[in-house]
């Protein structure tokens, strides 16, 4: 497992990169260029440059987190293939500076949802909340306005440019149904595939989140046998998925141990947190400790282990604590706790290994 920690850009994040590198065990960045908006393609120089930080600072550049998918992709619409092309182009050049995975989503118009950025847990602690009769009852566009207001930084997924044309999108989505977004994901895998394929980088889809349709629209990579399907639309170690099990863990159905047995190999990059769910199927982003969420972590961990896991990992989201003023769920400190957990008890299954290993061997 390689350990990896999200980081926002200078300017743009509240930890700065040597921060970062004094976390133990935490060798690279998950980055993006948050301003290019989708469909275009990114400056060869603007790579560099975070390349050029991340370096400095002792850390690599392995993972990105996201190129976003313009929505005429995912609406299937004739204007794709020139969001396709400048995706494809933005695939040859990270490769060329050594990204070897490549996040992103396939979600209509919304990336993540959540109702509360700032719940208040009862210790002094805040987390990201989802209410979910808030969302079943809510106007999408008063909903957006009101939790953005209430942050000083744009959740990533929600940038105004996204979201300023959500009348029109929502028009769009009209009669798109999940056959449709099966589809437009198929035509959209085949054209980028064997870019990545040649260009040394993994493409890794992110579960929807949370994994269930919202406002409406439909959802597809929501499931253990949704993501089955998924591997089968383009068959290749560069076609994978980002296995995030705080998503897939706000649905208490979906066995995630289970899911990192069946996919292993076709998971490059894995987002590690836990979740509480409640019985009316609310959901707060808890620490990464197993007992503090419905996320089985040590059995999730334990699973990585045992299949050998190499690839890379982050924490994703941490909680609001010690005061830390920070971008919602990611900020240093919580974050870094739950680096230290992973690493705990990734350590102790090594451990257990070798010693139940030695135990074989004298007997
Ligand atoms: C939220 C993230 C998502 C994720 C995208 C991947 O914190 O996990 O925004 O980056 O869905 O494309």
């Amino acid at each position: 497992m390689q350990m990896t920690f999200r980081w926002f850009g200078e300017g743009n994040d509240t930890v700065p990169l040597s921060y970062i590198k004094q976390i133990p065990g935490t060798d690279g960045i998950v980055w993006s260029l948050h301003d290019v908006p989708a469909g275009e393609e990114w400056p060869i120089e603007r790579t560099m440059e975070v390349k050029q930080q991340a370096e400095q600072a002792g850390l690599h550049i392995d993972v990105v987190e996201s190129v976003n998918v313009h929505e005429d992709i995912k609406l299937g619409l004739p204007s794709r293939d020139l969001y396709i092309e400048n995706y494809k182009r933005t695939i040859e050049k990270l490769g060329s500076v050594g990204v070897k995975v490549i996040c992103y989503n396939f979600m209509p118009i919304f990336d993540w949802l959540r109702t509360d950025l700032h719940r208040p847990m009862g210790n002094g602690a805040t987390a990201l909340f989802y209410e979910n009769s808030r969302i079943a009852n809510a106007d999408p566009f008063q909903l957006v306005e009101e939790i953005n207001a209430n942050s000083a930084l744009t959740m990533p997924g929600w940038e105004p440019e996204r979201l300023q044309h959500l009348t029109s999108l929502f028009e769009a989505y009209k009669g798109v149904t999940e056959t449709h977004l099966w589809e437009n994901l198929r035509y959209f895998l085949n054209e980028i595939i064997p870019v990545a394929a040649r260009s040394g980088i993994r493409m890794a889809i992110h579960p929807d989140d949370p994994p269930w349709p919202v406002f409406g629209l439909p959802r597809i990579m929501t499931s253990q046998e949704n993501f089955r399907t998924f591997l089968k639309l383009y068959d290749s170690p560069s076609n994978g998925i980002t296995l995030c099990s705080g998503s897939l863990g706000a649905n208490p159905n979906n066995d995630i141990v289970s899911m990192i047995h069946e996919f292993g190999d076709r998971i490059p990059f894995a987002h590690i947190r836990n979740v509480r769910v409640y019985e009316n199927g609310d959901f707060i982003e808890t620490s990464h400790r197993t007992q503090d969420g419905t996320v089985d972590i040590s059995g999730i961990v334990k699973a990585y282990h045992d299949i050998g896991f190499t690839g890379y990992a982050r924490p994703d989201h941490g909680r609001h604590i010690w005061d830390e003023q920070c971008r919602p769920g990611y900020g240093l400190y919580d974050r870094a706790l739950g680096i230290m957990y992973l690493w705990g008890l990734w350590d102790g299954y090594v451990h257990a290994a070798a010693t139940n290993g030695d135990k074989e061997a004298g007997s």
